[in-house]
């Protein structure tokens, strides 16, 4: 019994001195193994007399259990202690310089709805959206142009190939869908969903079989919606020269409306804007007839047709409204001197690095939606 008491006494300090789980494993098998000196106790039962083994079992078990005991809580403490240490090592220093990556930049079409967003905003416009797989009757017909009207030829349109005949109003029947060659049909979608008084702007692409300088088959177009009780020309003439001084940045701004015709406005007129050459970069300002300068068309306009105020189910007896539809790809040419529209759909990272703008670059009217964030070349 005494050497028992001495074995377990150097085991429990063995034990508590392990510095390892592997450690901890060899005083284990040492006690408790098959040939452990807690097992060959428990063997010596055996040639024991009846009497003597009623005193010796229950102190060797107590033994094997004390032992036993230790282990576990040892192993215990020993994990917790390497899970701490690992956990320890896997730390990231955050103050660290982060690793040199390539740096992605914001397209200047997105940067240039951003700066649209926030001008209109603050005139009191809200962002509308529509489908870019729209169907016939929004994209036309509720835009005052039946399925025979010339207007819709010079769309150039992309319909999908499965284009059941027809056009309805998406409410019953087939109905013939197509990539949105405008995005004029927000208008309408808004108009029905939310009635009147109503004044929104509708940025998104659009898509027309069409390819040059300054025509992709895919392209971006802000709608811009206002219909309320006695709305007139003045209102569309004021927002749109307010909005392009505040978006370039200059009150030298001289825009041409002329007299013009599409569907769904009457009377109609275009947008063009005055600009110089300077160099090989155009730059906005001043009268386009002056000498060395030239307009360039920036969208179209108008006062919304009577028909296109009723097929959206407004009265047009008591509202009336005006729309735009610039070409944003168009005015972000203007503003940050590309000359060719294809290189903007090309994904050359040049291209990117050098028109790209920082995330950090927010357009905002107090800190300026300018030129001053474009991206280092
Ligand atoms: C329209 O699309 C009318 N929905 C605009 C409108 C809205 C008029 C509301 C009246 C009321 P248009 O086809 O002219 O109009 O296109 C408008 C502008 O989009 C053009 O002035 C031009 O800036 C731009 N644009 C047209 N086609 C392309 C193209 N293929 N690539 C790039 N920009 C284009």
């Amino acid at each position: 019994m005494t050497q028992l008491t001495d074995q377990k006494t150097a085991s429990l300090s063995a034990i508590a001195a392990a510095d390892s789980l592997d450690a901890l494993e060899q005083e284990r098998l040492a006690a408790l193994g098959k040939k452990g000196w807690v097992s060959l106790a428990l063997k010596t039962l055996g040639q024991m007399s009846p009497e003597e083994r009623k005193d010796a079992a229950p102190a060797i078990q107590a033994v094997r259990a004390e032992v036993a005991g230790a282990i576990d809580a040892k192993k215990a403490a020993l994990e917790a202690a390497e899970l701490e240490a690992q956990l320890a090592s896997e730390t990231i220093d955050l103050t660290l310089p982060g690793p040199h990556t390539a740096q992605g930049s914001i397209h200047p079409v997105s940067q240039v709805m951003d700066e649209l967003a926030e001008i209109f905003a603050d005139l009191g416009f809200a962002v509308a959206t529509g489908p870019e797989i729209e169907d016939d009757w929004h994209n036309f017909t509720a835009l005052n142009m039946d399925e025979s009207h010339p207007a819709r030829a010079m769309h150039d349109t992309f319909y999908f190939p499965d284009a059941a005949a027809g056009s309805q109003d998406g409410t019953t029947g087939g109905t013939r869908m197509l990539l949105r060659t405008h995005t004029s049909p927000v208008q309408i979608r808004s108009m029905k969903a939310q009635g009147a008084p109503i004044r929104i702007i509708a940025p998104g692409r659009v898509y027309r079989s069409d390819s040059d300088a300054t025509h992709t088959p895919m392209f971006h177009q802000v709608e811009g919606l206002v219909v309320d009780k006695g709305i007139h020309l003045g209102h569309l003439k004021w927002t749109l020269e307010t909005f392009f001084k505040a978006f370039f940045e200059r009150e030298d701004i001289v825009l041409r409306l002329r007299p013009s015709y599409f569907p769904f406005t009457e009377p109609s007129v275009e947008v063009d804007v005055g600009y110089s050459n300077e160099g090989n970069r155009r730059v906005v300002g001043g009268h386009g007839d002056d000498d060395g300068h030239d307009w360039m068309e920036l969208g179209g306009s108008g006062m919304v047709n009577a028909r296109v105020l009723e097929m959206a189910g407004l009265d047009p007896n008591e509202y009336q409204g005006f729309a735009f539809g610039l070409g944003i790809d168009r005015i972000a040419m203007l503003k940050y001197g590309m000359n060719d529209l294809r290189a903007f759909f090309d994904g050359d990272p040049r291209w990117l690095k050098h028109y790209g703008f920082s995330p950090y670059d927010q357009p905002t009217l107090s800190a300026g939606v300018g030129s001053q964030g474009r991206a280092a070349s």
